[in-house]
């Protein structure tokens, strides 16, 4: 692997514009953010969104306006969340869909997280490994636990590649309730994930810099933002998304695996250039 993926998950579901007032959440704050990301070597966008209030939603219009929004503002490859935040019910996850990212996430299980429990059910994740095959959405399939790479061992057997044929998992570790944001367990994920697919990880909080160096050393690709962590170093916060993916860019760049660009993306996880 001679380049690093660096995707940007700048805003989640999970903080609260009132604790965070950095945090992207109007449609200008997401592209501003998205634009400068780029530019500091982003080559995919991890996208919640936000309503008029701030809090998480999956409304289908915002969610078409932030697909056209940022593919005429950027280049970078489109992921939408169909995980949403706890509360949302499944079929308004499933009906992300329906704004046609290039790719969106897919958790392979049901986690305990925080003092919250992220549910997802064997048949919901198999629809919606299905649903993206049927329109050529490529899948992140994203792992909380070491379980969880079982889960989808079966759920390729079962059904098959998703579209583009190429299978890409990112490792979300130090989540409380999932695996744990450390070396160790970065490499005992690395030996479950399937042969032939790419992977990120993202280790949240104070994890955050052991999953990023475990992950560039194992020979993987890097997720960072806001969604993962608001504290860029000890007592101080982050100042933005740049901020976290330059950082991730010099690390990548010092393991001479350089950020790859968005078209790069394109090719490494078989995004259709037509998307
Ligand atoms: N917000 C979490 C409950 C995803 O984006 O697919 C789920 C999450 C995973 O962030
Ligand atoms: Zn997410």
């Amino acid at each position: 692997m001679t380049g690093t993926l660096i995707t940007v998950a700048p805003t989640g579901a999970e903080h609260a514009k009132t604790d965070v007032p950095n945090l992207p959440v109007t449609l200008e704050e997401l592209v501003a953010e998205a634009k400068a990301c780029e530019a500091a070597g982003a080559g995919m966008i991890h996208v919640h969104i936000r309503g008029a209030d701030t809090a998480p939603t999956l409304d289908p219009k915002r969610l078409e306006d932030t697909v056209a929004a940022l593919r005429a503002e950027t280049n970078l490859v489109v992921q939408l969340s169909t995980g949403g935040a706890v509360t949302d019910p499944e079929d308004h996850r499933l009906r992300v869909l329906d704004a046609m990212p290039d790719s969106a996430s897919c958790t392979m299980g049901t986690v305990n997280f925080g003092d919250d429990v992220f549910m997802n059910r064997w048949e919901f994740i198999v629809e919606l490994h299905k649903r993206m095959a049927e329109r050529g959405i490529v899948p992140e399939y994203e792992i909380f636990d070491l379980g969880q790479l079982a889960t989808l061992r079966r759920l390729l057997d079962q059904h098959g590649l998703p579209a583009g044929g190429h299978v890409h998992v990112d490792l979300v570790m130090g989540v409380p309730g999932g695996m744990p944001g450390d070396a160790e367990t970065l490499v005992a994920a690395t030996r479950a994930i399937p042969a032939g697919a790419t992977f990120s990880a993202t280790g949240v909080g104070r994890t955050t810099l052991p999953v990023m160096l475990a992950a560039l050393s194992a020979g993987g690709h890097l997720r960072v933002g806001m969604e993962d962590t608001i504290t860029f170093k000890r007592g101080e916060r982050v100042r933005d998304n740049a901020q976290l993916v330059e950082r991730a860019a010099e690390f990548a760049a010092l393991a001479q695996r350089p950020a790859l660009s968005a078209d790069d993306v394109r090719a490494l996880i078989k995004v259709s250039q037509n998307n």
